[in-house]
């Protein structure tokens, strides 16, 4: 794992330095994605581009490469770390100039850096699910947005991890947006519901590819705000992210979600994730 891709070139991870006046090191001033690799393969890339590219120009960024080159980086870096099953970071900066709020003159490039990271499929949490602590959404209102600036998600996951759980599921007055690092979905009466793609969350790829599955296997979904109190009285809830995929959630503020271990809808949903990712990477044995 000892390249990473900085600038659009391969590089020896210990030759680079970040330079101080980098915005994204000063003012979280960027973007980025996690992408994950199953077979040397980069699932669902083509959404986390685009999602990229998106994220960049709501934020008025010029990523200077185009899709096309991004790909071409990004195979070469899992060639040459050898990566079959983990992870792509990769993160893009407005680039490096004197501190100063204002965007630097349009001399000044984004900072790209990639780097891989190893890591198996999460196979016991998605087994066993894991526990949760609802807490306040206190983040700004443009979660959409993939953005470097992760404070209020790193304060919720610490409140959550402090308090024995694995998650923190965020409400804003009394309805679920997502989890820290996740989205959160509920099945109430063998319906989905997840709240829908708008500025309070952000949109997962994992999520489509969970609403796909519930086209897919004809289960009801609806892309619909629910409430705290619909959280608690759910038959299932799971969380969806690039390294978890789809894993349950089995105790929410020490209270059983659902009946603890029964997770029909769940399974049914894990066995299509898992298919997509077969069509898309090859077997997974
Ligand atoms: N919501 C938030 C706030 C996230 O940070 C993430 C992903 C998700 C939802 C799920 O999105 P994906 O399905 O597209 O992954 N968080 C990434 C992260 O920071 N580490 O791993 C995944």
């Amino acid at each position: 794992m000892s390249f990473i891709v900085f600038n659009g070139e391969l590089s020896k991870r210990d030759t680079i330095t970040v330079d101080i006046e980098d915005r994204g090191y000063q003012f979280g001033d960027g973007i980025y994605e996690v992408v994950r690799v199953y077979n040397g393969c980069l699932f669902t890339w083509k959404e986390h581009v685009e999602r990229l590219y998106a994220s960049a120009e709501k934020i008025r960024m010029t990523i200077p490469y185009t899709m096309e080159e991004m790909k071409v980086m990004m195979d070469k870096l899992i060639e040459k770390n050898q990566l079959i099953e983990g992870t792509i970071y990769l993160q893009l900066t407005r680039g490096i100039a004197p501190r100063n709020h204002a965007f630097p003159g349009s001399d000044v490039q984004a900072v790209l850096v990639a780097y891989t990271r190893l890591g198996e499929r999460p196979v016991k949490l998605m087994e066993e699910g894991v526990d949760a602590l609802i807490i306040e959404d206190k983040r700004w209102l443009h979660c959409d947005i993939k953005s470097l600036n992760l404070l209020g998600n790193v304060l919720a996951h610490q409140e959550a991890l402090d308090a024995g759980c694995y998650e923190a599921i965020l409400h804003r007055d009394g309805v679920i947006t997502e989890g820290s690092h996740t989205n959160v979905s509920i099945v109430s009466d063998g319906t989905v519901y997840t709240h829908p793609a708008n500025n309070l969350i952000l949109n997962g790829i994992s999520r489509r590819v969970m609403l796909k599955a519930c086209e897919s296997q004809s289960i009801p979904f609806k892309e619909e705000a629910f409430t705290v109190d619909q959280l608690m009285r759910a038959d299932e809830v799971f969380i969806t992210s690039t390294t978890l995929e789809i894993t349950p959630v089995r105790r929410i503020n020490g209270q059983p979600a659902g009946v603890e271990g029964q997770y029909p809808v769940i399974r049914q949903l894990q066995e299509s994730f898992t298919a997509a990712i077969e069509t898309e990477c090859g077997s997974l044995r």
